[in-house]
């Protein structure tokens, strides 16, 4: 028993990783081991001899099979100290860069508006995107069975079947907002109202929501020419240029009345835009006197006050100052897009500081 002892605890203290200590075991203590063979001998042995063997038998299996535990320890301490050695990281180190995100164009050209017209003494004015049928079209004197309404590719919300209520729309403009700042400040009011719009309609130059920045004036005698003077001033400082010419057509809009659109004069040569000079026109913006109707529906009087009110396509301009092809990428979320045609977070637009550095 000593001999077996001294084997396998010298073979134990040797192994040099757990494969040789897992042969030792079956060796020493499995099944068919030279310990379990002996215990097999127990039962040829007399009473008298099996109480002095069946212990130390015991005695031994144990020490051998501590010594197994102790040196597969061992050897487990040694594995991690020797990965540690090799694996071992410099926290200290800097930080891999992250690329920072960016100012979507859209973003970014509302922020540019926002800060053109702040500067002309509007406020920006918020509101739900979904409205009721009311504020979207009655309030603008759009009446159902006006083809605008039509026209218009709106989206219903769902009502319940035997709800005869007329259903909710997603916001076809962002005029509804206007009619709302109306009726909680009344007049005089010199507001925009910039946000998401909604029309069912799909293809290379249309996207189901795009963006739209309203403005509306209201005082005592606001006419037509405050409204030429403002958005002159408003495309010289969107598109960064000194002078521009601008050619009112008349138009009709349900909601204003004179209507005009408003074209800029520009030249496409070799491809790029270049504002305020050539032989081209581009339409940008819709615009007009505010009709007496819209006015009544935000609860102010027609006979005392008067005021213009504008649309443009947000995400429109955005294409055309920063020569973005294609409308629909900006709906996309394509990281590289997003990269190439985005915005550093901290170049917020002001009027003093550069519009767009
Ligand atoms: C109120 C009264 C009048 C807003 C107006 C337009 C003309 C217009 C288009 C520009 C491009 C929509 O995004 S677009 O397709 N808009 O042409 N919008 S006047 O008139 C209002 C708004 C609110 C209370």
């Amino acid at each position: 028993m000593d001999d077996l002892r001294d084997k396998y605890l010298t073979a134990i203290a040797a192994a040099a990783d757990e494969a040789a200590l897992e042969d030792l075991r079956v060796q020493a203590v499995g099944k068919k081991g030279e310990v379990s063979l002996q215990m097999r001998e127990l039962g040829k042995m007399t009473a008298e001899e099996r109480q002095v063997a069946g212990p130390k038998l015991n005695a031994l299996k144990d020490e051998i099979n501590s010594a197994l535990n102790a040196k597969k320890q061992a050897l487990g301490d040694a594995a991690l100290d020797e990965r540690l050695k090799t694996e071992w990281l410099d926290v200290t180190l800097p930080g891999h860069r992250r690329r920072p995100g960016t100012i979507h164009p859209i973003s970014q050209v509302t922020e540019e508006v926002t800060a053109i017209f702040a500067d002309m003494g509007f406020s920006v004015a918020e509101g739900p995107q979904v409205e009721s049928d009311w504020y979207n079209f009655d309030a603008l004197n759009i009446p159902g069975h006006h083809p605008a309404r039509a026209e218009m590719d709106t989206f219903y919300m769902h009502r319940e079947e035997g709800d005869n209520r007329p259903p909710h729309v997603l916001r076809t403009h962002t005029s509804p907002v206007q009619i709302r700042s109306m009726q909680e400040h009344g007049a005089p009011i010199r507001i925009i109202a910039p946000g998401r719009v909604y029309r069912a309609d799909y293809d290379q130059t249309h996207t189901p929501m795009f963006h739209q920045v309203e403005g509306l004036a209201i005082d005592k005698d606001i006419s037509m020419a405050n409204l030429k003077w403002c958005l002159e001033e408003f495309v010289k400082a969107f598109f960064e240029v000194d002078d521009v010419e601008l050619r009112f057509r008349a138009s009709h809009f349900p909601f204003t009345e004179p209507s005009a659109e408003v074209d800029i004069r520009c030249s496409w040569e070799g491809g790029t835009l270049k504002i305020g000079e050539g032989d081209d026109w581009l339409e940008i913006l819709g615009s007009g006197m505010v009709h007496p109707h819209v006015l009544r529906s935000g609860n102010i009087d027609p006979n005392e006050w008067q005021g213009f009110a504008f649309g443009v396509g947000i995400d429109r301009i955005a294409m055309l100052k920063y020569g973005i092809p294609d409308l629909r990428a900006f709906f996309d979320s394509d990281l590289r897009w997003l990269r190439h045609y985005g915005f550093a977070s901290l170049d917020v637009p002001t009027l003093h500081g550069g519009l767009s550095r």
